[in-house]
């Protein structure tokens, strides 16, 4: 065997954000700016000697070279086997519920997610533990603190895997097994919904429907899922061929970037159902004919329908939500007498409630849904829990939605994104407010008056560890929320996000363009902020 120790010196700048390691890929093409990362992740892990790793990404422009070093990488530092998705594919979702089923040691997840790929793109990389989650902050953050000390790596002196051949090869004293990226996640799905149910319901001439992969991971998903085994006709998911430059778009299931779809669930002649997902696989859009359903409404909905598909039919033991995300699934958790915990933005905090069984469901306001049959969000799983609840109910979406916000209330709802805003004054921006808001308890602003304000800390109820400093929450004695916080997986200078929230009980009062029902806790949230002054932008790049 021919294993290289490789000398290096550390880089600065390899501290995970929300969801792994993201830079440009130009940055992860820098000498030993990739093996440094990979070699700083095993040396912070213990006891993997002989075990199993899973490999695999979202397709994207750099995975396959990164996919042939990592094997290297693993095979030189003693891992007995890897599972590697066919062509170097393997969705998030599905990483997380191969690493569960062949009880992995861990995984190695590509991806950028909804970050535009290609050679000017960008380019990420994320470790995920045995429980198929992502690494919490504990792992992290020793990752981050070898990479800062890091001297050399090492490599195994071997030519490269052929990904596309299904098998195992031998790498050193490590096997590569090159697996078929879907079956296993297909089969999970099979077994969490009714397939009989919505391939009949696919199959009735009144019920048309559209999956937007984005030319990203989930095409060849959806394509078996959706066409082979739910019967949907051919071209019902378009941009199935996972491109490494996604075709030149943002990957990211939304209003603005999912434009094609959205014209045409909005336009003359639309379908019944529209999806869209992300650059990995684990975010979703859902939309009915003409109707849009905000990601935290989504999450609600499901959860007050969960016992109409076969693999929640027992109920919910909870529901997880980030805190920005709307307090609708609170409203439902409270009528079905479960709690509803809040934790701060990013997977990697609902997984100690998912394990511990106090959380069934989870979502976060960015296009992301999941449960407990794995251990991200996933995007198709909820495209399939909305169609499982739709060929029960024999209802249109917006029938559902509106049906849901007369029992519940409606919580109007939306995210502003201030990208690529300079990263100093955004900085400021988010210390003024830090200073500003405790002060502000009792005070009016027009209709409203502030009940609290502060910068959100999170206790792992299940292991006592405390995240600070998570987002700035301002509330309003009538339920409604104002909230900042700064991105953390932007490549680019700094992008601002501003959550708002109001809360309408009256039914008559429940079909507003939700940029004019909150529009005056808009302007408030300007004059709290100097967005303007600080940022020099008066309008945000993206409002989802
Ligand atoms: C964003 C979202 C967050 C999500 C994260 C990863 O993080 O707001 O809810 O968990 O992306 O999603 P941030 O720090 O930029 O706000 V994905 O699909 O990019 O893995
Ligand atoms: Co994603």
């Amino acid at each position: 065997m021919n294993i290289h120790t490789v000398s290096t010196q550390p880089f600065d700048d390899q501290k995970p954000g929300t969801s792994g390691l993201r830079k440009s890929v130009t940055a992860f093409q820098t000498r030993h700016y990739l093996e440094n990362f990979v070699q700083s992740i095993f040396d912070s892990l213990e006891g993997y000697a002989g075990s199993t790793l899973v490999v695999g990404g979202d397709g994207r422009y750099y995975n396959r070279v990164a996919i042939q070093v990592i094997l290297k990488m693993a095979a030189a530092n003693g891992f007995g086997r890897v599972l590697v998705g066919q062509g170097g594919i393997l969705s998030t979702p599905a990483a997380s519920c191969i690493i569960r089923k062949y009880q992995a040691f861990g995984g190695i997840i590509l991806s950028a997610s909804h970050n535009p790929g290609g050679p000017d793109g960008d380019f990420g990389i994320k470790y995920n533990i045995g429980n198929g989650g992502p690494a919490p902050e504990k792992v992290t953050e020793a990752i981050y603190a070898r990479s800062q000390t890091i001297d050399q790596f090492k490599i195994l002196e071997v030519a490269d895997v052929d990904l596309d051949q299904l098998g195992a090869v031998q790498l050193g004293e490590m096997t590569v097994e090159v697996i078929d990226a879907v079956a296993d996640y297909a089969e999970l799905m099979q077994s969490l919904f009714d397939f009989d149910r919505i391939r009949a319901y696919l199959s009735s001439t009144a019920f048309r429907m559209s999956m937007d992969s984005m030319h990203a991971v989930t095409g060849p998903y959806a394509q078996v899922i959706f066409e082979q085994m739910l019967g949907a006709p051919a071209g019902t998911v378009v941009n199935g061929v996972p491109l490494e430059d996604f075709g030149g778009g943002h990957p990211d299931p939304n209003l603005v970037y999912a434009h094609d779809l959205v014209e045409l669930l909005f336009g003359k002649d639309a379908p019944d159902f529209g999806a869209a997902s992300d650059g990995d696989g684990d975010r979703n859009m859902i939309l009915g004919q003409r109707f849009f359903v905000t990601p935290s409404d989504s999450l609600a909905v499901l959860a007050a329908n969960a016992t109409l598909v076969p693999g929640y039919k027992d109920g919910l033991a909870g529901i997880a939500r980030s805190m920005p995300t709307s307090q609708a699934p609170d409203r439902v958790a409270a009528a079905l007498g479960i709690d509803c915990y809040e934790t701060p933005t990013g997977w990697k905090f609902f997984g100690n409630l998912l394990d511990a069984g106090k959380a069934t469901l989870c979502g976060e306001e960015s296009f992301g849904t999941g449960s407990n049959h794995v251990r991200e969000k996933d995007g198709l799983w909820a495209v399939l829990f909305w169609l499982n609840v739709l060929a029960v109910r024999q209802e249109s979406v917006e029938a559902i939605v509106t049906e849901h916000w007369k029992t519940y209330g409606r919580n109007y709802y939306s995210r502003h994104d201030y990208e690529e805003v300079a990263s100093e004054p955004a900085h400021q921006l988010m210390d003024n407010l830090r200073s500003l808001v405790p002060t502000l308890k009792g005070k009016v602003y027009g209709t409203y008056e502030v009940d609290y304000g502060d910068d959100f800390s999170y206790t792992d109820p299940v292991d006592g560890s405390i995240s600070k400093k998570q987002g700035i929450r301002i509330g309003f004695t009538d339920g409604s929320r104002i909230v900042f916080r700064l991105s953390g997986t932007g490549t680019k200078g700094a992008t601002l996000r501003l959550y708002l929230e109001s809360y309408e009980a009256d039914p008559t009062k429940q079909g507003l363009d939700p940029q004019d029902a909150l529009g005056d806790l808009i302007a408030i949230a300007h004059e709290m902020a100097q967005i303007k002054a600080l940022t020099g932008r008066d309008q945000p790049t993206v409002i989802t």
